[in-house]
């Protein structure tokens, strides 16, 4: 079979399993084209997309601009590496970085490797500014974290499916509970080589964990207090996701004046990815302040691909789309109504017990056994009924439609919802 000629679903899947690793169990549906919230499969078949590729499509597919301006870029000046200067990363830089409210912003690729940079960065920190002893370091990091997958990141994930046979780990880190400022106290208190505290504003993977309205401000606070760095990871909360232009909102140009939850909290070390670029391209960033950032010297850190021409152009157009397009009051205003109105599908309904988010980041939580097939089941379902979902850790299942849904098309997702639901009751 000539390769590019059009194929039959089974048939990708088919060519997936021979030749390609198994370090995914996708739902079966093999799509082939996006457009604003709208997949298609292989067969011509039409779906509401309601994962945004784990948030990083909050643009929507295949927006017009982020993609014109990778194309126009990628005709022009495709890589050069950081051996020389490039004309549009001081322009991406000098754009995000008044975008956002920090002093500078180191460019990398993927969002591990924006979380890498930002542990590396603050315990250099640790040893040349607070003056911690050389490879004392600590960095305190919640139960039920997903920061991604490399080595270290997994050294202090608690998923024994994400670290089973990949040690030895990376020594340094400290667990504690998520939203429990206490815990977050006492292991400041109990620990003079903390260097900072790396947390995610809602718990995305391990089941959309919205924590208590108090809980950032309250925890920068106590950071402030013993010296340590607040890091926020919005790879996933990040954008305009969860009805803000940050879920930790920090000294933003928010437009959005009434966004709902908690106070403005600006972190030290803002991590950045997926919707960074709308999802046309890897596109990730660490941002800080000068008295952090400027402990990096050349040779410190680096990435070949890291900042190169077409990111920066795409991570441009992608912002100015999250701006121009006020997607951050887009998402608060729908959020609103996907909670109200599934908040009243579950008081009649014994599948759903719970429905959390903020923003255009929600999941429902399935009244089943933690390990039970039904979640799977309601999002095959789902996909025959015309919207993709997937579960995050067993019985919850996530949704995170792109933030250019307008009303008509959420409320015609929640009746594919609810109704969906019903039927798998009878
Ligand atoms: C997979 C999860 C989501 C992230 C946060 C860093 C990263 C992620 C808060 C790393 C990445 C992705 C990774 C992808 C599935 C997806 C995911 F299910 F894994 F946990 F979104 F919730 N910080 N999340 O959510 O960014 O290196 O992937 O660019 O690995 O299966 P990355």
């Amino acid at each position: 079979m000539a390769v590019l000629e059009r194929m039959t679903s089974q048939e990708a899947i088919n060519l997936e399993n021979q030749y390609g690793a198994h370090n995914y169990h996708p739902l079966p549906v093999v799509l082939s084209r996006g457009e604003g919230v709208y997949v298609w499969d292989v067969e011509g078949k039409k779906y509401y997309d309601f994962l945004s590729a784990y948030s990083a499509v909050n643009q929507g597919h295949c927006h017009p601009k982020i993609v014109d301006a990778m194309v126009n870029q990628a005709k022009t000046l495709t890589l050069t590496s950081r051996a020389f200067y490039n004309d549009m990363l001081g322009k991406y830089e000098k754009f995000a970085t008044e975008f956002f409210g920090f002093d500078k912003l180191l460019p990398m690729n993927t969002g591990a490797e924006a979380v890498e940079t930002a542990l590396k960065l603050c315990r250099k920190w640790a040893y040349e500014v607070k003056g911690i002893k050389e490879n004392e370091a600590q960095i305190i990091v919640c139960e039920n974290n997903f920061h991604g997958r490399t080595t270290t990141i997994i050294s202090f994930s608690n998923d024994p499916v994400a670290r089973k046979n990949f040690g030895p780990f990376t020594n340094g880190f400290i667990k504690i509970e998520y939203d429990n400022l206490v815990a977050l106290e006492e292991a400041l208190q109990s620990n003079d080589n903390v260097a900072g505290f790396l947390v995610e504003p809602i718990q995305g993977e391990a089941g959309v964990y919205v924590p208590s309205e108090d809980y950032l401000a309250s925890a920068k606070a106590l950071c402030e207090k013993h010296g340590v760095l607040f890091i926020a990871d919005e790879v996933q909360t990040g954008i305009a996701r969860t009805g803000r232009l940050l879920a930790t909102c920090g000294n933003c140009d928010c437009e959005n004046k009434n966004c709902s939850g908690t106070p403005d909290v600006k972190p030290d070390i803002l991590i950045l990815g997926k919707a960074l670029s709308g999802g046309a391209y890897p596109v990730s960033a660490v941002l800080a302040d000068n008295a952090i950032m400027d402990v990096i010297k050349p040779g410190n850190h680096g990435s070949t691909f890291g900042g190169n021409p077409i990111a920066a152009s795409v991570a441009i157009a992608a912002l100015e789309v999250v701006r121009d397009e006020k997607l951050a009051e887009n998402a608060d205003r729908l959020g609103k109504i996907f909670r109200v109105e599934l908040s009243e599908f579950a008081k009649t309904n014994d599948l759903v017990t719970l429905v959390r988010g903020r923003g255009l980041l929600n999941a429902i939580v399935i009244n089943d056994i933690e390990d039970s097939s039904t979640a799977w089941d309601i999002c095959i379902k789902l996909r025959d009924n015309g919207l993709l979902a997937k579960p995050t850790h067993g019985n919850i299942i996530r949704f995170a439609p792109p933030l250019v849904m307008n009303e008509e098309q959420i409320r015609d997702c929640i009746s594919i919802i609810k109704k969906t639901i019903e039927e798998f009751e009878k």
